[in-house]
């Protein structure tokens, strides 16, 4: 049976405009989507917002308008923001869906038929800013001495009824969890915080407000909405169909991969498995939490203006090289900073040095040596074998890397190769041969080619446009474009295209 794979983005939040952080997570999830695509898995790939909540009803608020049409705006703008990136979603997602709205109380019915949801009243501290509660011990203090979120967002004293949900009882269910499967959860640091809050005691958890109205009402209790981490978790089932277990979709389920920011582990680590468990839902094989962007060596926020929406970084760098620099600067689930600089060298140096001169190379030396044609594979060295046996190993080691979300290091491995490739070419010095010897001229060509065609195929989920461009150049079809085709070898006799610059080189920046 074919295998099928299931990946989420976070849903964001509609109260502020799409910005680079959004993309990165989009953009990640993108190349697990693609890469178990090329690998002929059967694919799932969820992105969308999160529409309801008191934030997102006090931003309406602030712009004047209802909190649906407000959404319906926001909402529009994430999705342009996907396209731009070129996120290959399946599906686009918005809570404010009727059909979300009934899948979510459907999941709130499950988990209170099997007795996990009871009615208290709520008292203690809401930071808005988070959506979340913290208990008075989890508090800081502020530079005024006011109390403070972990987080350092402003926190509030609520006081009303709500409904509960019994977290306390699945304490040890989780431990179990993340004891008996250490992949469930990575990168390590998330995984050993979110282990260490468990075992300090969960208390239950307040998921119904009745103090604001923007919010999916609570089956069988309007006066209440749900806590908009309940509406927004279930996401990941409604937009599969639950609890219609006839939807096709339903087929995708568990999740294969939640990816989501480090800010929002506990709730995808903690809570929602714990809301599965009560439910009978079978649990999500893996959550991963991506480490923080920092802009020019500072938080990015609204009041300090330095807010990066991605599409002004795509129109001034190529898209490829804005996917490339985020998943490469920084091991994937580490904190990293963006700067100009930063981005202009690995463009300058691993694209268009690396790659773009070792494509370039090899392809005006088919074009000029061998009337552009595609040369037959010839007798090969020992060196040919070794570079061409470097390129077959890549597909299951990318695969390896990928099952961990080792994205950093997937594309570290295939720059081993290009780099080895580089050594090659410079070795065996084709343009020197052409005289002495064309007949070996042809093969060393032709060992580049192959190697090209692999990296470039293998390097499709992290560059698409690019890579597309790259595969065309080298004369490998539509259909040759998965990694199953490379265990053939290209037909020769095909006519190349005239070579053609794939990246950009961008002038240093000036010095500030
Ligand atoms: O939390 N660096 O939505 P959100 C890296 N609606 N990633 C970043 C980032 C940064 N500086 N800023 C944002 C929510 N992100 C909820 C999610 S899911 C059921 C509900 C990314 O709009 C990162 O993935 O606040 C983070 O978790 C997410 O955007 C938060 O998006």
């Amino acid at each position: 049976m074919t295998r099928r794979f299931y990946v989420t983005t976070p849903i964001y939040y509609v109260n502020g405009a799409p910005h680079i952080g959004h993309a990165y997570t989009s953009i990640a999830a993108d190349v697990m989507a693609r890469f178990h695509r090329l690998s002929g898995h059967d694919v799932f790939f969820l992105t969308g917002t999160d529409e309801h909540g008191q934030k997102v009803e006090q931003a309406a608020q602030n712009a004047g308008v209802e909190p649906k049409a407000f959404a319906d705006k926001v909402a529009a703008d994430f999705r342009n923001m996907a396209d731009a990136m070129d996120i290959s979603y399946d599906a686009f997602i918005r809570t404010t869906e009727p059909h979300h709205i009934a899948s979510a109380q459907a999941l709130w019915k499950k988990v209170a038929e099997n007795d996990a949801i009871y009615l208290g009243a709520y008292e203690g501290w809401y930071a808005l800013r988070d959506e979340c509660f913290y208990g008075e011990d989890e508090l800081i203090a502020g530079p005024d001495g006011q109390k403070l979120a972990p987080t350092g967002a402003p926190v509030e004293w609520v006081k009303e009824p709500s409904y509960f949900f019994r977290l306390s009882a699945f304490q040890d269910r989780l431990l179990e969890l993340y004891e008996q499967n250490p992949d469930f959860l990575g990168p390590h640091g998330a995984r050993n915080e979110i282990i260490s809050f468990v075992k300090q005691g969960l208390r239950d958890l307040s998921i119904s407000r009745t103090s604001f109205r923007w919010g999916i009402p609570v089956p069988g209790d309007e006066q209440h909405v749900m806590y908009v981490w309940f509406d927004a978790l279930a996401n990941y089932l409604s937009a599969l169909g639950y609890p219609d277990a006839s939807s096709p979709r339903m087929a995708y389920w568990p999740a294969s991969l939640h990816l989501v920011g480090k800010d929002i582990a506990r709730f995808h680590a903690v809570y929602w498995p714990a809301f599965l468990m009560a439910a009978g839902i079978e649990l999500p094989r893996k959550v991963f939490a991506n480490g923080w962007w920092t802009i020019e060596g500072q938080k990015m926020s609204k009041s300090l203006g330095n807010v990066v929406d991605p599409r002004d970084l795509v129109q001034e760098f190529s898209l490829d090289t804005v996917r490339f620099f985020l998943l490469r600067e920084v091991p994937f689930g580490g904190d990293s900073d963006l700067s100009r600089k930063a981005l202009m060298t690995r463009n300058n140096v691993e694209l268009a040095n690396d790659l773009g001169n070792l494509a370039q190379r090899t392809l005006s030396l088919v074009a000029r040596n061998c009337g552009g044609i595609v040369p037959e594979q010839g007798a090969r060295t020992e060196e040919d074998a070794k570079l061409l046996g470097q390129v077959s190993l890549l597909p299951d080691l990318l695969a390896l890397q990928l099952d961990r979300c080792a994205l950093t290091d997937a594309l570290e491995e295939v720059w081993k190769v290009i780099r080895a490739c580089n050594a090659y070419i410079d070795h065996q010095a084709p343009w020197a041969l052409r005289k002495t010897d064309p007949d070996r001229m042809a093969d060393v060509l032709r060992v580049l080619l192959d190697a090209l065609r692999g990296i470039a195929t293998l390097l499709q989920p992290f560059m698409p446009r690019s890579m597309a461009q790259m595969l065309d150049q080298l004369g490998v079809t539509e259909g040759e474009r998965v990694f199953a085709a490379l265990s053939q070898p290209l037909p020769a006799g095909r006519q190349l295209p005239a070579p053609q610059g794939i990246f950009p080189r961008y002038a240093d920046p000036e010095p500030v």
